[in-house]
């Protein structure tokens, strides 16, 4: 036992009889308060000592503490432990309180009621009574019924649940944590405050946002470039092939199938000449066996994870009995990173980290023992696995984004990840698991994009045609066309599933998932925007309708529809039978078309007082599709519209330097003209492209045309 445990446990004992005395039922410990930020206050239980806890694995750095908690402060954590000896922290909600976030469920967007364990476990063929699946968010945001809000972290690293049936209860192992409460005028004032605090998406490249072709497996090589013709071949819009386990030899992580995958820098080269980028997996877990080179160096670099003995621990995956990379140590992350290098030169261009709960074999727990040992380094304690498992990937991933930049200095690395921690999103974009070809899964995965979003990681997005099972045509054209519009849009099946390319259902499926990717490709220039404010604010991707309007209490349990940005609302039909009718925001918001036969696809509403910049269609974005701008219009009330378009090399850090165009776009409507005004700023050359305007009235739509550098003047 720690002494930090047993100094709070003394400490809490004594306040139990003491309450116990008074008649109270439950043992609540006062505490310390410290001020990070305005609204923003640091919490420790009574006791506790902040100055020997060890440094804080969600938060980008060390907060400057400003004093303590404000007079006025409402809301605190009552500190307890409770009978599983499990340190609680608890905050009370007012009635008609709307709870989200808690990181990767399945389950509705709306939190209350529901009980989940932060423990990053593999769970395939989850279902929404899954209470862990593969990332550990401890972080609930709060709405109260005037649309003001509050969030609360509990900042453990540990086995941690969270209970939200009645108010917020935290209750994690280990040793006492602190909670750290936000509270602003809105919900989306509380998720900037987060991201000041957990840090932010790095910009990523361009090309991570179009739409990314996966299976496990495409094999071999001569399948890969198979499908990335079929793409091309068809018109259908695409971005991204990649690559699944089978491509290594024997399952030996940065090595080759000699049969296979015999010259992986000519699979990337053909890849390439025909627009697209590759994505390559990469697994924790190194094959123990002598005379494997990344084994033999984490032998000789004292690498990996030691059993409670200080022998190296080995657990069964893919390859066999592996050893796994000790990511706490920063002489192991460097190391690790450095494998990437000989890797990334053979024009990979993305990594893709599996496995990293960490996943173990043929043991009931799934992953390693906890007390196996982690040894630390530069800030980070030693501590046993129950400490550092929820970290595990989050610190693999930092490692590889490290090295892939290290050896790529001047692109925008792109990791994805299956198990992560809050702030995690600094490191890697993820994807939701296992997931199955249901009507359930595909309904479900709104919500879950919405709370990763609403915990931190806005760039999220399910195996879109689900991972297990075959399903059907339909089902799979529906998941399509919304799956689309996902931050990040990949499709994806496990090894003994069918064919689940666009194209593999037969025509009509295929036109509706064409339909469905031509949109996204025409709305890139307004998505790589968002993503971009995104990567400055902390502000989610897909954000729930409830954002529109934070104290209309019909929308907080809306999960049928999303928005994109704060512009673009996404109505699909999520029911397999009739129609469902999503409750949506008040004031103006108006269909808007992108593309021929938009039949099958969800409906797209652009909100009263927006433009949102469009593209012509392009395959993939190595293509300019913004020779030619189009402006979708709709004015608010008052006869006024505003929007913005982000635009840089789409690659590199030129857009640290300067190197961007940030085009500001104004209308504004006197008596029946409507004017446009466009104006730029930043480094890239000022353009004069031509502009399509489209402006969406109640009576229909107004088209006009003009250039960039004049208004432009519309007759309604
Ligand atoms: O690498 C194979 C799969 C992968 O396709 C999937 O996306 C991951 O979630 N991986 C899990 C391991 C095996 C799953 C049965």
């Amino acid at each position: 036992m720690t002494k930090n445990l047993k100094q709070w446990i003394v400490y809490a004992s004594l306040v139990c009889v003491l309450c116990m005395a008074a008649g109270c039922s439950a043992a609540k410990v006062g505490g310390q308060s410290q001020l990070l930020d305005k609204g923003v206050v640091r919490f420790y239980a009574e006791g506790a000592k902040p100055d020997t806890l060890p440094p804080s694995l969600a938060l980008v750095a060390d907060p400057k503490v400003q004093g303590s908690a404000p007079n006025k402060w409402t809301v605190s954590p009552q500190f307890s432990v409770d009978k599983d000896g499990r340190y609680a922290a608890r905050v009370d909600i007012e009635p008609g309180t709307s709870l989200y976030g808690t990181g990767e469920v399945m389950g509705p967007l709306l939190r209350n009621g529901s009980v989940i364990e932060c423990w990053n476990t593999d769970a395939y063929g989850y279902g929404p009574t899954t209470k862990s699946l593969y990332q550990s968010h401890p972080w609930v945001l709060a709405v109260r019924p005037d649309g003001t809000a509050f969030g609360v972290l509990a900042d453990t690293t540990y086995r941690c649940r969270i209970d939200l049936t009645e108010d917020i209860v935290f209750a994690a192992e280990g040793p006492g944590y602190p909670v750290i409460v936000i509270d602003a005028d809105s919900p989306q004032a509380v998720m900037q405050k987060l991201a000041k605090l957990i840090g932010t998406i790095p910009l990523p490249p361009k090309w991570a946002i179009g739409y990314h072709q996966c299976r496990y497996s495409y094999y071999p090589a001569a399948r890969v470039l198979e499908v990335a013709k079929g793409f091309r071949d068809r018109n259908i819009p695409c971005d991204v092939i990649w690559m699944d386990i089978d491509y290594m030899d024997k399952f030996k992580i940065f090595t080759f199938d000699p049969k296979g995958f015999p010259d992986p820098k000519g699979v990337n080269d053909s890849l390439h000449q025909m627009g697209f980028k590759s994505i390559w997996m990469i697994d924790p877990g190194v094959k123990a066996e002598k005379d494997y080179f990344v084994y033999d160096q984490g032998v000789a670099g004292d690498h990996f994870v030691k059993k409670a003995d200080g022998t190296e621990y080995h657990g069964e995956v893919w390859p066999g009995m592996c050893a796994f990379p000790d990511y706490t140590r920063p002489e192991t992350r460097a190391w690790w990173g450095s494998l990437y290098k000989d890797f990334m030169a053979l024009g990979v261009d993305g990594v893709w980290n599996d496995m990293c709960e960490p996943a173990v074999f043929n043991v009931p727990t799934k992953t390693m023992p906890e007390d196996n040992l982690h040894a630390g380094g530069g800030g980070l304690p030693a501590g046993n696995h129950a400490m550092y498992h929820n970290v595990y990937g989050m610190l693999m991933v930092k490692a590889s984004r490290e090295g892939i930049l290290k050896a790529n200095p001047d692109k925008r690395p792109f990791v994805l990840v299956r198990a992560n921690y809050i702030g995690g999103q600094r490191y890697a974009a993820t994807w939701t698991g296992d997931n199955s070809l249901t009507w359930e899964h595909m309904e479900l995965s709104v919500p879950m994009v919405l709370n990763l979003g609403l915990s931190g990681q806005p760039f999220s997005g399910p195996d879109i045609g689900g991972f297990v099972g075959d399903g059907d045509g339909d089902l799979f054209a529906r998941w399509m066309s919304v799956g689309a519009l996902f931050p990040f849009s990949r499709g994806h099946t496990a090894k003994d599933t069918r064919d689940k390319e666009p194209w593999a259902f037969g025509k009509e499926v295929e036109d509706t998932c064409r339909t469905a990717l031509n949109r996204r490709y025409r709305l890139l220039p307004y998505l790589y925007t968002v993503f971009q404010d995104s990567s400055q604010t902390g502000l989610p991707v897909a954000r729930p309708v409830f954002f529109a309007d934070p104290d209309d209490p019909k929308l907080r349990a809306e999960d049928d529809a999303f928005l994109i940005g704060s512009d673009l609302m996404v109505v699909p039909n999520l029911a397999e039978k009739g129609i469902r009718t999503p409750a949506q925001p008040q004031g103006i918001w108006r269909s808007i078309s992108l593309a021929a036969d938009e039949a099958n696809q969800p409906q797209l509403k652009i909100r009263g007082g927006a433009i949102i910049p469009l593209g012509k269609l392009v395959q993939n974005t190595t293509e300019n599709s913004l020779e030619q701008l189009t402006l979708v219009i709709c004015l608010d009330d008052k006869g006024q519209a505003a929007g913005t378009l982000y635009e840089d090399a789409g690659d590199g850090f030129g857009y640290q330097k300067g190197d961007y165009r940030l085009t500001h776009f104004a209308a504004n409507q006197k008596g029946n003209q409507v004017v446009v005004s466009l104006k730029s700023e930043g480094k890239m050359p000022k353009l004069n492209r031509n502009v399509s305007i489209e402006l969406i009235t109640e009576k229909g739509t107004v088209k006009a045309r003009g250039r960039e550098s004049q208004p432009i003047e519309i007759k309604m």
